[in-house]
């Protein structure tokens, strides 16, 4: 009975924390989206991309050789990403960045 009791409170205080965390998040205005940037073709697809601050990227490389994503200034780097391999980065400010492997790839977010 007790053990019951707990399970069906439990269950309540869990559903009550999700509803709690979704109010959290804030409305369609402020929400954080998540874009992709394919790399494919020994390029970033695409190029230039517009974000609002706090938004994430994710890099997924489609081709068969390896690249990264490496800001101008090497302020941050992600690891080599081999074939199919993604990295993610929350975005806070404009961004330049090339892939340090083959440097004509370059691509540039923009958070106005
Ligand atoms: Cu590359």
């Amino acid at each position: 009975m007790k053990a019951h009791i707990f399970i069906k409170y439990g269950i309540s205080f869990l559903f009550a924390l999700m509803l709690f965390s979704y109010g959290c998040s804030g409305g369609p205005k402020t929400a954080a989206k998540t874009y992709v940037v394919e790399i494919k073709d020994m390029q970033f697809i695409p190029a230039q991309l517009n974000v609002n601050k706090g938004d994430t990227v994710v890099w997924i490389n489609k081709d068969i050789v390896p690249h990264d994503v490496t800001e101008v200034d090497k302020a941050w780097a992600s690891p080599l990403l081999k074939s199919e391999e993604s990295w993610q980065k929350v975005i806070t400010k404009s961004e330049s960045y090339y892939c340090s492997i083959h440097l004509i790839m370059k691509g540039e977010l923009i958070v106005e």
